[in-house]
This record gives C-alpha cells, sequence and structure tokens, in this order.
C-alpha cells in the first residue's frame, strides 16, 4: 500500500495557505487511499527565535485542527514530531551524507536566514541543516509520496538525492519518495503581498487568512486585497497577481476553473465579495469542530499517544537499518 508523509510547522497560526495547499487534501484524500502519516514537526519550529511556551501552545492547536479539518485517527496516524525520536536519530546520519553546499542551496533558507539577519537576530544552525531532518521526517517512514505545497518540493528533490546517494553508499535502506503538489492553490499568496507566499509565521497579518479568524476578520482582509488598476477581471498569474490568486482561492472552494471564473466577473469587487463568502463558508464547519474539539482536551491527549506509539513502531526498524548499514556498532 503506498505510504504518505507530511507534516506541519507550529511557527504560527494555521493558514487558510496551509489548508487549501495541504491540509484538505489530506483529509479529502490521502488518508483514505493510503497509509498516511501526519505530524506535527515541532522540532523545525526550534530553527528560528522562538518563545518556548508558543511553541508548545501552537503545537497543540495544530494537532487539534488537524482534527478539526477531517484528519481521522482511525484512518490515519496523527502525531508530534518531538515525541518519536527517530526523527533525531536519523536526521543527523542523513546529515553525514549531506554536503553543506546543497544546504545552502535551499531557497528557504535563503529568503529565511535574510530576514532573520535583517531583524538582527543570529541564523541558527539548524536552520541551515533544517532540510536533513525534514528528509529523516520522511525516510524513517518509508513514505513513498510527500503531498506538499510548492513552497516544500525543492526540500523534498533534496530528500530524493540524500536517500538515492545512501543507499548507492550503504546498501539500499531508504524509499526515494516523490513530491505531490495539488493542482489548485499549490501557493496561496499574501492578501497584501501578492508577490508574496501567505505565510503563517510572517510578522504583517493583514494579507493573511488564519483558519481561527472570525468570519468578519475574514472578509475584511479578502475586501481590502491588494488587486490591480486594471478594469474588469482576467486571470492572469504573471501579470494580474492580486486577482489571480483570488481567482484561486475561489477556484479552490468552488472546484471551477480560475479562467472560467474570471469570465463571470466585471470588476474586482464582486469577485472579492464572492470570495471572501466561500472561505467563509469553506471555514465554518472546522471552526465549530475545533471548538468542540477545545472542550475536550483529553481526546487530543490520546490521539497524540496513540499516534506517537504507531510512528515509533513503523520508523524503529528503518532508522535501526539506517544505523547498521552506514556502520555504527549495534547495542549489544
Ligand atoms: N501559502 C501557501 N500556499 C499553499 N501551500 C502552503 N503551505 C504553506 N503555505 C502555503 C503548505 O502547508 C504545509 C505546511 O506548511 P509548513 O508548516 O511547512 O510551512 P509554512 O506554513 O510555510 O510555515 P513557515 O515556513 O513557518 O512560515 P513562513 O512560510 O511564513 O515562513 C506544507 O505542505 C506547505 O507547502
Amino acid at each position: 500500500m503506498t505510504r504518505i508523509f507530511s507534516g506541519i510547522k507550529p511557527t504560527g497560526h494555521l493558514t487558510l495557505g496551509n489548508y487549501l495547499g495541504a491540509v484538505r487534501r489530506w483529509v479529502a484524500e490521502d488518508q483514505h487511499r493510503a497509509e498516511a502519516l501526519f505530524c506535527v514537526v515541532d522540532l523545525h519550529a526550534l530553527t528560528v527565535e522562538h518563545d518556548p511556551a508558543r511553541v508548545r501552545r501552537l503545537s497543540r492547536q495544530a494537532a487539534s485542527l488537524l482534527l478539526a479539518a477531517g484528519l481521522d485517527p482511525r484512518l490515519c496516524t496523527v502525531f508530534v514530531q518531538s515525541h518519536v525520536d527517530e526523527h533525531a536519530r536519523l536526521s543527523y546520519l542523513l546529515e553525514c551524507v549531506a554536503t553543506d553546499g546543497e544546504m545552502r542551496r535551499m531557497i528557504q533558507y535563503k529568503e529565511k536566514s535574510e530576514r532573520a539577519r535583517r531583524s538582527g537576530q543570529s541564523v541558527r544552525l539548524s536552520l541551515l541543516t533544517y532540510p536533513a531532518l525534514m528528509a529523516a521526517d520522511i525516510l524513517a517512514y518509508r513514505a513513498d509520496e510527500v503531498p506538499v505545497g510548492d513552497d516544500q518540493t525543492q526540500h523534498v528533490e533534496l530528500t530524493r538525492d540524500l536517500a538515492v546517494r545512501f543507499n548507492q553508499k550503504y546498501g539500499a535502506t531508504f524509499v526515494v519518495p516523490r513530491a505531490t503538489p495539488p493542482a489548485v492553490a499549490a501557493r496561496v499568496m499574501d492578501l497584501q503581498d501578492p508577490a508574496a507566499k501567505m505565510g503563517k509565521s510572517h510578522d504583517a497579518t493583514a494579507g493573511i487568512v488564519y483558519l481561527l479568524d472570525e468570519p468578519e476578520a475574514i472578509t475584511r482582509k479578502i475586501m481590502r486585497a491588494v488587486t490591480d488598476s486594471e478594469p474588469g477581471v482576467s486571470y492572469d498569474p504573471e501579470g494580474r497577481p492580486g486577482v489571480a490568486n483570488l481567482l484561486e482561492i475561489l477556484s479552490a472552494c468552488t472546484g471551477k476553473e480560475p479562467a472560467a471564473l474570471a469570465e463571470s466577473y466585471e470588476g474586482a469587487g464582486v469577485l472579492k465579495r464572492d470570495t471572501a463568502e466561500a472561505v467563509v463558508e469553506l471555514l465554518r464547519p472546522l471552526q465549530a469542530r475545533h471548538a468542540e474539539l477545545a472542550a475536550d482536551a483529553g481526546y487530543l491527549e490520546e490521539v497524540l499517544h496513540e499516534g506517537a506509539a504507531r510512528a515509533r513502531a513503523l520508523a524503529r526498524p528503518t532508522v535501526d537499518a539506517a544505523y547498521r548499514a552506514i556502520g555504527l556498532l549495534p547495542p549489544q
């Protein structure tokens, strides 16, 4: 059976980008058609300046939102990365097959290290080595597919390279996975800056729709989305990125093609209004379920406890095999 692994970082409140680009498909397709593992990758949240209490809170919230969105622990495994030691164990081995040059080429490293420097912070070494940990997340489970948004495909490519290199040098140990980006909404853009990805850790929040935003806030943010001064509505991601972003969001909500949707609008105002309504309706059930789950903390704890046990049992044989293959003496 196909095995799927994907994760979400507790570096901020989950956004519409996370939902449309990743979580929605995990819920609607992946958990039904494959053996799927979904992980709150909390170790990744430590690669940038962080507040410990906030990371803990966001980890719990992210797990709860995954369940609220419809991940069903009877169909898939939901767990927290740091609860399964195999991720960190394998990450070190992969650092030993990766090169410093390939880590430095990662776009996210360039962008986030630049962001840290601009705000006067030092760049953590883990920000550079983080793709080895992400590769470990995937390879430990011998995952075949990694459903991620566009921004993560470079890291999955690196994971493939590391798996192939390890297998060639030390013997067949890992499955070589592939990224499976979604057909629509692979990159939802910031409503105030359509050149930038809608990202949960960004400081300027006016262009970011969070999954737990009130309907009024969602409507306000979408109605104030930056478009352009051209009359009418057309689907032109290069020339009219703000309008294209709205059309893609509406397309992801309605299932209609962005270009076909564009033909039914004469002005950006009505497009914004319909997009806001569609997003509010899309998120309504998720928000209601999240409120229910918040009243039952025991359930979440139980799901995460069982999820970690299942994940550990799957990861351990592969990671042990990698330790042996690379030349480490097994404990007696
Ligand atoms: N804007 C987006 N459009 C489509 N997919 C997206 N994803 C993230 N943003 C968008 C996908 O959501 C999954 C989990 O993302 P993540 O937690 O690894 O990363 P992030 O949300 O991008 O958070 P960061 O890196 O903490 O924040 P930023 O980017 O703000 O610096 C992934 O499958 C991702 O592709």
